[in-house]
């Protein structure tokens, strides 16, 4: 459908930034899907590169793909990161977390020299915070740290798998933090790290170098700042 033709249309173009002997770090999501499966194809077609995953999820593919995978220990850092984002506001600021992969994700976006953000154009928005912000937490005290979140102006809601609660690929919980709009997001993703039991936020401040947005006919927009 149109919307997966933008995901993937956006993917392939974030693709092409990919050179012979890069760390690629591969991003978690339905968008990230397309650009993990490009590299697989074009590590097929001789591609020399080594890659880290953001998610368990992403690693499975990565190994189906026969991607080579790296351990950190072996790395220097990270030349490219390909992820997508749940909003990107026009200072490329993002809201990420939907897939609740954010906390790899912001530590292997933090240490990319690049990071392509790929997305369909339902993505782009004026204002961050109308897609609830998700917070990664530790498990103890849970409810003490959702009445913090609650005081930053959020109505919090931990996020359910089934009848169960969401663990993340760390063994923590997240909370989907209902701002309705983040007028200041560079500031509150300050504070809310500031709170005990916080791990961390899917507030990506100035972490993006790139942004490709995808459109349902399949043509995709390399966003200038
Ligand atoms: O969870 C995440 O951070 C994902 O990258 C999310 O932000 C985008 O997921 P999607 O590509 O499936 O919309």
């Amino acid at each position: 459908d149109k919307i997966v033709m933008a995901k993937r249309a956006a993917s392939e173009k974030a693709a092409q930034y990919v050179r012979d002997g890069m760390v690629v770090g591969l991003g978690t999501g339905s968008t990230a899907y397309w650009a993990i499966q490009k590299l697989g194809e074009m590590t097929k077609n001789g591609l020399q590169i080594k890659a880290v995953a953001t998610s368990n999820q992403s690693e499975a593919l990565a190994k189906e793909l026969q991607i080579p995978l790296i351990a950190f220990t072996d790395i220097d850092g990270i030349d490219v990161t390909i992820d997508g984002a749940d909003e990107v506001d026009d200072e490329w600021n993002l809201i990420k977390g939907g897939g609740g992969a954010l906390l790899r994700e912001k530590i292997i976006a933090s240490a990319s020299k690049e990071l392509i953000v790929v997305a369909d154009e339902g993505k782009k928005v004026e204002q961050l915070g109308k897609f609830h912000l998700p917070v990664e937490i530790v498990q103890f005290g849970y409810e003490l740290t959702l009445r913090k979140l609650a005081s930053y102006g959020c109505i919090p809601h931990l996020r359910m798998s089934g009848e169960k609660r969401f663990i993340t690929d760390n063994g923590n919980f997240i909370v989907d933090c209902e701002f309705g709009r983040i007028e200041q997001p560079s500031e509150l993703h300050v504070a809310l790290n500031m709170i005990p039991g916080v791990v961390e936020n899917g507030l990506f401040i100035h972490l993006a170098t790139k942004v490709i947005v995808g459109f349902g006919d399949g043509s995709v927009r390399e966003l200038g700042r």
